[in-house]
């Protein structure tokens, strides 16, 4: 294991989730870390709460107030970023989300430009104004987090596993064009995670949402964060290229066990 004290980590999507359990975890190793969200209030609550817990003095956060999916606010948050955080080591692309849950002819052609645009592009923006200066630097470490939906579409699925499949293979793809770079490229790809992913996907309906981990044991967002945690700790040489998790009541993104 590598010690990633004082490395400079971004996280997309902080303000929630998955975000905000890589947030927790990694301020307990002493990087200092870039939140990013639209949801300010949100981050400077979570950025309270680890002030709370961690020695005020120990922890280096810097929130930025950013919508991966406006390309020029994405180019300018990073050429802009103050000197002593400008040299990020570690990018997390988490910021993401489903939007609708509908046969593809019967689809909301709004929720598919949204899903589009955060999914792939904004994660496509981030990597393109962040991994020139990794490559400069000759250090860092991109992770991308996918899903088990990109990896199998489900019915109504359609361009959510579609964005999903979009970040498996444009993670592939920087993984082979940062060959002969010390940088790593990750993709973690979880099964089902509570968050309020499906309260997102069902534009606000928390009783439809619920329904999607009935009778089942999901994810926490901490057990993925302890999965990204373990492949950004690993020796340099060594790439944690994919890796799919799963709950034990998941076997695919189809075949869920549900107590009654
Ligand atoms: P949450 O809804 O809890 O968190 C999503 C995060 O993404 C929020 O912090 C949100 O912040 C941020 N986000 C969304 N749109 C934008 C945007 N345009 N610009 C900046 N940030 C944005 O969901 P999860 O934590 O579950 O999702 C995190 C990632 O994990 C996503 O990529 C998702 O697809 C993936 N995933 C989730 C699974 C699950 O079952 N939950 C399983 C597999 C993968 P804000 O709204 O403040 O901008
Ligand atoms: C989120 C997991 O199976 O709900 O990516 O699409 S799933």
């Amino acid at each position: 294991m590598i010690s990633i004290q004082n490395q400079i980590v971004l996280i997309t999507g902080a303000s929630s989730g998955i975000g905000a359990a890589c947030a927790k975890i990694l301020a307990l190793t002493g990087a200092k870390l870039i939140l990013a969200a639209r949801r300010q209030e949100r981050l400077q609550q979570l950025a309270a709460e680890l002030v709370e817990t961690f020695d005020e003095k120990s922890l280096q956060i810097h929130l930025l107030e950013l919508d991966v999916r406006d390309r020029s606010a994405v180019e300018s948050a990073i050429s802009n970023l103050p000197p002593e955080w400008s040299d990020i080591d570690i990018l997390i692309n988490n910021a993401g989300l489903s939007r609708g849950l509908d046969k593809l002819h019967e689809g909301d052609t709004q929720d598919w430009e949204e899903m589009i645009d955060t999914n792939i592009k904004g994660l496509l923006y981030l990597t393109r104004y962040v991994v020139p200066g990794m490559v400069k630097r000759d250090r860092g470490h991109v992770v991308n987090i996918g899903s088990i939906a990109g990896h199998q579409t489900y019915p109504k699925g359609n361009v959510y596993c579609g964005t999903k499949a979009a970040v498996k293979a444009i993670s592939e793809g920087l993984k082979q064009d940062l060959l002969g770079t010390p940088i790593r490229v990750t993709s973690v790809d979880p099964g089902m995670v509570e968050t309020e992913f499906s309260q997102v996907r069902f534009h606000g309906d928390g009783d439809r949402a619920k329904l999607v981990y009935q009778g089942v044991t999901p994810l926490t967002p901490e057990d993925v964060a302890d999965v990204i945690f373990f492949c950004v700790t690993r020796p340099t040489h060594v790439n944690i290229n994919e890796v799919i998790l799963m709950p034990v009541d998941q076997a695919s993104a189809t075949i869920v066990y549900r107590r009654t």
